[in-house]
């Protein structure tokens, strides 16, 4: 098992032999490309893996540093890797550009989308108040107008809970790395002007989330959906009525937080985007007030609606993010006030957990912050989750920072969050050690796991061709859409495919269109990837 894209020069690079029975010392030899032998070993004895039922030796090959194309060989087998300066500038790109690819309410040219050029779909101009959502101002049946965003993911729905944490960290990116996204065009229609590209392609999802509030009470729709989920058409082909559903404290919260880093960032856009922040900004508020006053409205699935739920019944983490992003934003003491630093606790994000969301951005503003609230205790906290895992990189039969509990459905983005909190912990320690912990991790996703697939469509020897993605079934192009990453393995099967390996939790996986459990997509998925690969490309190039 090895990082199928590329191993970087001057950076760590480690290779698992992995064997269903135990070994011993068992001899390996590298090839460069004009076949010379350039190294040879023997493997350690193997480690037993219970995550996958296999056992594992990792050879480290770091002393090989000069760009280019080797071959691994141990008995009867033999990869090929590369080792690049820059080895993912492809990959990088391409992960970005699925956030383009699942537009919704839009054509996509030829121009930008090359073959993956496609019709609009969900124009999202006529959408339903639901029932479950109705109000005096906007009785059920009232038609609202929430056009663009992103789809959330295989299915063509938009759901507020799993746009918060996309959007949020794409947002981070930009907030922690500005100069090198102010300097990074993108391929988007948007390319160039007087915004950076990356946030050009946020705008598209944060003009939809806006619409997502009811402005009479500041309240905000947990989803837009159809009542069902469709079948495998192209966006174009879909004709189900779309509706909002429940106002949700959820929903208010990850949409104060969200609206309130965006209301930051695009203040110093206020001449290409005039008003912009400040209508952030004020719904930001509008938002966390009415979640103030509905501090326990869970969602509830109506007896009508079968998509996803994205529920969450402990909310103490989306007020503590909410009012630290607000209060970074606003310096009003009214947030401040509400800012318990002993109730941000949390581990690795994800759409259901957003503490560690606060802890981020907390790190990101110490300075201004150390005055009104305890900064060493938030960072502490930080650092202790990114110990955790850099122990566990260093310790683990695989060198990876992924442990038995990460293995749930959508684990590849438990294991790119884990490289979000290395780097931040690298950012705010400038210690290294972080920083090689965030380089073994990575090569997880590109195929040093349990199941021998890079993560990511189009990148790797070994990548997932059938994802639960309906562009991609529909399509009629052979390929799926590439820079996706893959759900990832988990030992729940509740998809009932037939085709898994086994029940292991970091092996049970298949690519599959019928595994929506450890095979589809989603915007939570790949935006801890798009974040983590361009940190990384900052550092290496500085
Ligand atoms: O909250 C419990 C936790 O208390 C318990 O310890 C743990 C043990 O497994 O389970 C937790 O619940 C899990 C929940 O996610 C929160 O993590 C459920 O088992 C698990 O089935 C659930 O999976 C979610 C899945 O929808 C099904 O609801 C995924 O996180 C979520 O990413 C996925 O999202 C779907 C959307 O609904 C629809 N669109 C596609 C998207 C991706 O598949
Ligand atoms: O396509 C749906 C996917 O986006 C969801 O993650 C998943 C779980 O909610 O559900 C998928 O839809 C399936 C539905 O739940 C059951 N019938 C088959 C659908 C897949 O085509």
């Amino acid at each position: 098992r090895y990082n199928q894209v590329s191993y970087l020069k001057g950076r760590n690079k480690l290779i698992n032999i992995v064997a269903i029975s135990g070994f011993t010392n068992k001899s390996y030899t590298i090839y460069n490309s004009t076949d010379d032998i350039i190294m040879s070993g023997t493997t350690d004895n193997s480690d037993f893996w219970s995550d996958s039922g296999e056992h594992v030796a990792t050879v480290d090959i770091s002393s090989i540093d000069t760009e280019g194309v080797y071959r691994f060989a141990i008995d009867e087998m033999e990869v090929s890797f590369n080792i690049q300066e820059d080895g993912y500038q492809e990959l990088r790109e391409q992960a970005f550009k699925y956030y383009y690819y699942n537009r919704a309410s839009t054509a996509l040219t030829p121009v930008y989308a090359g073959e993956y050029a496609r019709n609009e779909g969900h124009p999202d101009n006529r959408v339903i108040v639901h029932a479950s959502a109705a109000s005096a101002e906007r009785p059920a049946g009232t038609i609202i107008s929430a056009p663009k965003g992103w789809y959330d993911a295989g299915d063509y729905n938009k759901y507020i809970v799993n746009s918060g944490i996309s959007t949020y960290t794409l947002l981070a990116a930009y907030e922690h790395y500005p100069t090198f996204y102010q300097n990074l065009d993108f391929t988007i229609p948007e390319q160039g002007g007087d915004i950076p590209d990356i946030l050009d392609e946020i705008i598209w999802n944060l003009d939809w989330m806006l619409a997502m509030q009811d402005p009479n009470d500041g309240g905000v729709y947990h989803k837009l959906t159809g009542l069902n989920f469709s079948g495998n058409i192209m966006p174009d082909q879909y004709t189900f009525d779309r509706y909002v559903v429940q106002k949700t404290t959820a929903a208010a919260l990850n949409f104060a937080a969200v609206t309130a880093v965006a209301a930051r960032v695009f203040a110093s856009y206020e001449s290409a985007k005039p008003t912009y922040s400040a209508t952030l900004l004020q719904a930001a508020k509008n938002a966390y007030s009415w979640a103030k006053s509905n501090p326990n409205i869970y969602y509830t699935q109506p007896n009508d609606v079968q998509t996803g739920a994205y529920g969450d019944d402990n909310l103490t983490d989306e007020f503590q993010w909410a009012a630290v992003e607000l209060f970074i934003s606003t310096n009003d003491a009214q947030y401040k006030d509400d800012i318990v630093i002993n109730e941000i606790d949390g581990g690795v994000p994800g759409w259901q957990d957003t503490a560690t969301l606060a802890l981020i951005s907390i790190a990101h503003h110490a300075s201004s912050l150390s005055n009104d609230i305890d900064v060493l205790t938030a960072n502490d906290k930080l650092l202790t989750i990114a110990d955790q895992l850099r122990n566990t990189v260093n310790t683990s039969p695989m060198k990876i920072a992924m442990t038995t509990n990460d293995y749930v459905w959508g684990s590849n983005g438990v294991a790119g969050n884990q490289l979000v909190v290395l780097i931040r912990a690298y950012e705010l320690t400038a210690n290294e050690t972080y920083l090689d912990a965030a380089y073994k991790a990575l090569d997880y996703l590109l195929g040093r796991n349990g199941t021998g697939y890079s993560f990511v469509t189009g990148f790797g020897d070994k990548t997932p061709l059938d994802p639960h993605h309906r562009i991609s079934v529909a399509d009629n192009i052979s390929l799926p859409v590439p820079g996706m990453i893959s759900g990832g393995p988990h030992s729940g099967q509740q998809d009932g495919c037939s085709g898994y390996p086994n029940n292991n939790p970091a092996s049970s996986f298949v690519d599959d269109y019928c595994s929506y459990s450890t095979n589809e997509v989603t915007i939570n998925w790949n935006a801890p990837l798009v974040y983590s690969l361009h940190a990384l490309h900052n550092y290496q190039n500085s």
